[in-house]
């Protein structure tokens, strides 16, 4: 199972093309709207996403309301179609593909920035959610949420938060976070980043709870499912850092604490783990590249936003002379945007794997 993406952000709209995927299948396409429109929201956003009312129309791959095992096309109209008439931008805007884009494909800004928008994730988070209806088969369930905004840290949810416990908790945060309430703390910061003419990033996290043992491979380097993952989530506009359990803090932590020691309850030996239990997941439920049974944990790290209205320095492409960025809208945190796009691409990235883990 793999997937494309195609579209601009002012074009006519955003394409997802899912090829493989299980035959027989019945598609909910409700739930995959209920996930852009999640994608939409969060507090932080900006203007655009009061243009745009994001649902999916699903062209081709179905029969009868169910999967036939042919290419799955997933559409997605933009309203916010201009493109041929936005205005050229000749000042690249640092953090943007603006300037490394246009060199590489000797084109103007605006057919670059057309394509590298986070508008694109709207096509991600279509495949993603298709691909967890699959999931639930097998009791595998995907939550993102948002641990970080800017500076602003929520303390770390407990282990044994259960699936439905952290989807409740957050579902009820405009943040997404599972500490809704510190909700009106953190959109006072943002507003006050916001009325600076600023922008701000923050850390998403992702657990996936019911993979089985043995997803991804400890044989090769490119079948290791950290790996996969880790390619999945960098691959997210904006996000610069990827963390897998303790992740960076393991370099801080003796081995004696890091290691998550092995026990066994036969009353568990139909869950995931076998029995296999852990009192600890430092490892983020993946070792040698495998997956372990316990709850897989994957953070993002994302920048803030480039498009800020403080200008930023830069330079006119054609006269080569120092000028400030321009400033026509953008979000101000995109943070609880991203961590629905994170889940996604994760639940993708796990589906993948189970599915080649069960016809190979
Ligand atoms: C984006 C710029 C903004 C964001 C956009 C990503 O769009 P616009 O230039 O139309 O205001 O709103 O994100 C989306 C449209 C979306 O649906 O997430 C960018 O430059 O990356």
């Amino acid at each position: 199972m793999y997937y494309k993406t195609a579209g601009e952000s002012h074009g006519q709209g955003i394409l997802a093309l899912v090829e493989n995927f299980p035959a027989g299948l019945e598609i909910d396409k409700s739930k995959i709207d209920q996930e852009l429109q999640r994608r939409q929201g969060g507090y932080g956003r900006g203007g655009r996403q009061k243009i745009e009312t994001d649902s999916v129309e699903i062209l081709t791959g179905l029969w009868q309301g169910k999967s036939t095992g042919a290419p799955i096309t997933l559409w997605i109209r933009n309203r916010d179609c201009r493109i041929n008439t936005a205005p050229e931008i000749t000042q690249p805007r640092p953090g943007h593909a603006d300037l490394a884009g246009s060199i590489k494909y000797a084109l103007p800004i605006r057919p670059i920035l057309e394509r590298a928008s986070a508008r694109e994730t709207a096509g991600r988070v279509a495949a993603g959610a298709l691909a967890k209806q699959w999931l639930e088969k097998f009791g595998i369930i995907v939550a993102g949420f948002v641990r970080t905004i800017g500076s602003l840290s929520l303390p770390t949810p407990p282990n044994d938060l259960t699936p439905d416990e952290l989807l409740q908790r957050r579902n009820s945060s405009e943040l997404y976070t599972v500490y809704p309430e510190h909700d009106t703390v953190l959109k006072w910061r943002i507003d006050e980043i916001g009325n600076s003419g600023d922008t701000v990033g923050g850390v998403i996290e992702v657990r996936v709870f019911g993979v089985p043992i043995g997803l991804g491979s400890c044989m090769q380097w490119d079948a290791k499912l950290d790996g996969k993952l880790a390619q999945a989530v960098m691959s997210v506009q904006a996000v610069k850092g990827v963390e897998i359990g303790l992740g960076f803090e393991s370099a801080r932590t003796l081995g004696s604490a890091m290691h998550d020691p092995i026990g066994y309850d036969a009353a568990q030996q139909q869950t995931p783990s076998q029995g296999f239990v852990r009192k600890t997941n430092n490892a983020g439920g993946i070792e040698g590249g495998i997956s372990n049974g316990q709850p897989i944990i994957v953070r993002a790290a994302m920048k803030p936003i480039p498009t800020l209205k403080k200008p930023l320095d830069s330079i006119d492409l054609i006269s080569k002379q120092s000028m400030p960025t321009i400033y026509e809208r953008s979000d101000v945190c995109a943070v609880p945007a991203a961590s629905v796009v994170v889940e996604n691409v994760i639940a993708f990235e796990i589906a993948r794997q189970l599915e080649s883990t069960h016809t190979h």
